[in-house]
């Protein structure tokens, strides 16, 4: 008799982290969905969750712990049992803590749900360095978010589904894909809500928009500065909203006076009869018109300003904090319910100073997870003091930030480089030791809780037992805290961290067999009025803790354009990927096996390029060869390509040598960084196209 189980899980093909179903029989996956108990995921996927299975048969990726011998990078690796790498991980953090403090220790992650278990064994090791990605994605919306309203990007909800008009400005909902996000969208253009897509190349999104404004790459702030301008010249803002939740509107006034629509023109190369038309029918859809604030902005020395500019436009329609727009998000104390209990409580708090410099040298940026590229600068100068040892968790900045070369000589520095992954990765590969974690439908984590409309506890459970000699995040992180001493992370089961996340907050364990989360109050809430928390409870135009750091609240607009016989390099995903970590899954592989070079077709012919010719593309110094696409929806002083080919590690057979790795095109991008806004300005590199 076949032996059939459901189990509700989570996702983990990507940093979205969607609820689903996974049914097996006889302990082998038969199928995947969405998670049907939840609200707007329908039941779906996307082709990534859908290729979970092929991750996990997958005999290419770790598959027991490895050591490096040989020199760092080589790729000679010995195959060690998980005690003894256990052991050899905690002798080296123990001699480097014994030696110069536990705040010499720098640990990355993904961010998210789970990082709670990550971040209290940081803390446990005395330091204050837990970091994340996030200076390579999000941090310019999140330090826009809190510069006007003292709270994060996530402060605020996105209500796509009762949304009347959406903007997408460097924002590919359909293709760099959140699935509720995408069916919600869908939903509300079925029910007449109206589409903008602001971009530099018509994407999927922008096949399916109402409007598509082709803007010139550089140039976002500029459009939305002459927005900003018509709906105030033009009082086509909500008046009341702003006269109640707005401060120093009047110094906002005065800055864009020259910012009108037909100087926007010349800098975007969009018409200004179409900016006028375009803020006047966000004016008649307002409050509930959703502008995204973007996710994905580290690319621009000016990307925080532009995200600034994003979420006052949505404040001027009075979409901050109303339904159909940017409605405040809930936490459990929002509802009457009592969160989590914290793993990080468990452990005392550190009161070092961040090696990073943020929350002191960079007084204005937030301390959360710091920013990694200036962790990086710490473990090369040693300033503000030694760093040592660092941790990359489910995170492979090789790929992920600008210039591998130059991030490789600043880890030279260290005593000792640990990789946590359930792939081969570049940072990985160029580590002292590699603990392989199971793929997420092999493990279980934390429990969680995601603060949305209706805040939710969710669970990932085990569907399969590990395939290799892999482990849980759980078992990696609490097996070195027990040799460490850390006693208050010593846990010996999962049931044990769970049943403490849980205590006191009226919810039992055997709570998720019916759906696999817990919703957590009645429906969603909205807010009747949002809650600033600035010091004056308002929207603060003129922000004090920038301006105390020199840092101009309103920055004026800087026009940049490639140099002669050059383009700018954009980037983005496309929907069958992630990152870089997917090329290498035979079923992902088989639909996209490599990028391809945009170039406008006027562009490419001036040079004698036709459509799938080969090019040479460089940049400092640095290139590759790949396939050139001619096509006139991209704009002519852009060449764009998907993230995260062109890998060169031969244990990854498929994806070995196809294609073109953006980020080594960004030499010297590790300085290049948003000083308002703290993350990388990866799209401030030029590169020469040449046909071969
Ligand atoms: N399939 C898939 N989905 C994902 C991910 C994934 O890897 N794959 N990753 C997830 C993560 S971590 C993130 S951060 C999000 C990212 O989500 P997004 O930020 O939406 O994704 P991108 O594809 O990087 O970029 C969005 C668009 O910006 C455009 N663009 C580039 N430069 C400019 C410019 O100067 N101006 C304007 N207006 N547009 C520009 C690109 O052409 C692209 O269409 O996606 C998430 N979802
Ligand atoms: N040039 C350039 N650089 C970029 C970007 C770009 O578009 N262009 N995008 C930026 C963005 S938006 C981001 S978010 C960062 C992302 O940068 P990373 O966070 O480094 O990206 P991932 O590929 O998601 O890395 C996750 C690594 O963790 C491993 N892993 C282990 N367990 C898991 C798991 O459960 N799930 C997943 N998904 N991975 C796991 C994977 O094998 C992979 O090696 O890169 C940024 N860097
Ligand atoms: S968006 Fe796709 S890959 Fe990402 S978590 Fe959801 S189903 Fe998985
Ligand atoms: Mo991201």
């Amino acid at each position: 008799m076949a032996t059939k189980a459901k189990t509700y899980s989570v996702c983990g093909m990507c940093t979205v982290r969607c609820p689903i179903e996974v049914e097996t029989e006889n302990g082998e996956i038969t199928f995947i969905k969405g998670n049907p108990h939840m609200g707007g995921l329908n039941g779906a996927l996307c082709a990534r969750g859908a290729a979970g299975k092929a991750l996990i048969n997958d005999n290419e990726r770790i598959q027991q712990p490895m050591i490096r011998v040989g020199e760092r990078g080589q790729g000679n690796w010995k195959p060690i049992s998980w005690d003894e790498a256990l052991d050899y991980a905690a002798d080296q953090l123990k001699k480097t803590i014994d030696t110069y403090g536990g705040k010499s220790v720098l640990f990355s992650d993904r961010g998210g749900p789970f990082r709670d278990l990550h971040q209290a064994f940081v803390r446990a090791l005395g330091s204050p360095n837990w970091t994340n990605h996030d200076a390579s994605c999000a941090r310019n919306v999140q330090h826009a978010a809190l510069s006007l309203f003292g709270f994060g990007r996530k402060g605020v909800s996105y209500d796509l589904k009762n949304a009347r008009h959406v903007v997408l400005q460097t924002r590919n909902m359909f293709e760099a894909i959140n699935v509720k996000e995408v069916n919600d969208l869908m939903t509300a253009m079925e029910n007449g809500c109206k589409l903008t897509v602001i971009d530099i190349r018509a994407n999927i999104s922008a096949t399916k928009a109402h409007r598509f404004l082709m803007i010139r790459p550089g140039s976002d702030y500029a459009l939305n500065l002459a927005v900003i301008h018509t709906l105030l010249n033009r009082k086509l803002y909500n008046v009341t909203y702003v006269n109640k939740w707005f401060k120093d509107l009047d110094v906002l006034e005065r800055f864009v006076k020259p910012y009108t629509p037909e100087w926007a023109e010349e800098e975007t190369g969009i018409p200004a009869a179409e900016i006028v038309r375009f803020a006047q029918d966000l004016s008649k859809d307002a409050p509930a018109v959703l502008w995204h604030p973007g996710w994905m902005n580290a690319r621009y020395n000016d990307s925080f300003y532009m995200s600034r500019t994003i979420y006052i436009i949505n404040a001027l329609l009075g979409s901050v904090g109303a339904k159909g727009g940017l409605p405040m998000t809930n936490k459990p104390g929002d509802v009457d319910r009592k969160g989590l209990n914290k793993l990080v409580d468990l452990v005392p708090k550190v009161e070092e100073k961040r090696a990073d410099g943020t929350g002191w040298k960079h007084a204005h940026l937030d301390t959360g997870p710091g920013l990694l590229h200036l962790g990086f600068d710490a473990i090369e100068t040693e300033d503000p003091y030694p760093v040592k040892a660092y941790i990359a968790y489910r995170h492979d900045p090789l790929m992920g930030f600008p210039d591998p070369e130059r991030i490789k000589q600043k880890l030279a520095n260290l005593d000792f480089l640990m990789s946590v992954s359930f792939t081969w990765s570049d940072t990985a590969w160029h580590s002292d030791l590699v603990l392989p974690l199971s793929p997420y439908l092999e493990r279980e984590s934390i429990l969680a809780c995601k603060n949305s409309l209706n805040p939710f506890y969710f669970t990932r459970r085990r569907a399969v037992e590990p395939r290799y000699d892999t482990r849980a995040d759980w078992e990696i992180l609490c097996g070195i805290a027990k040799r460490l001493g850390i006693e208050a992370l010593a846990f010996d089961a999962i049931e044990d961290i769970w049943k403490y996340q849980l205590e006191g907050t009226g919810v039992e364990l055997a709570d998720f067999d019916e759906k696999g989360f817990i919703q957590l109050g009645k429906g969603p809430l909205y807010k009747p009025e949002p809650t600033f928390k600035t010091p004056s409870g308002k929207i603060e135009i003129v922000s004090e803790k920038w301006e105390a750091q020199g840092i101009p609240s309103l920055k004026p607009y800087e026009s940049t354009h490639p140099p002669e016989g050059q383009f700018r390099l954009t980037f983005g995903r496309c929907g069958v990927h992630t990152q870089g970590h997917t090329v290498n899954n035979s079923l992902l592989f088989e639909q996209v096996p490599e990028n391809t070079l945009w170039i406008n077709t006027r562009a490419g012919s001036a040079m004698g390029l036709s459509d799938g010719d080969m090019v040479n593309v460089s940049g400092n110094g640095k290139g590759g060869r790949m396939q050139a696409k001619l096509t006139d929806l991209i704009h002519p002083e852009a060449v764009f390509m998907l993230h995260g080919f062109g890998h060169r590690l031969p244990v990854e057979s498929r994806a070995f040598g196809k294609g073109v790795a953006d980020h080594e095109l960004m030499c010297g991008g590790l300085e290049k960084w948003d000083k308002g806004g703290g993350a990388m300005a990866m799209q401030e590199h030029y590169v020469t196209v040449a046909p071969c």
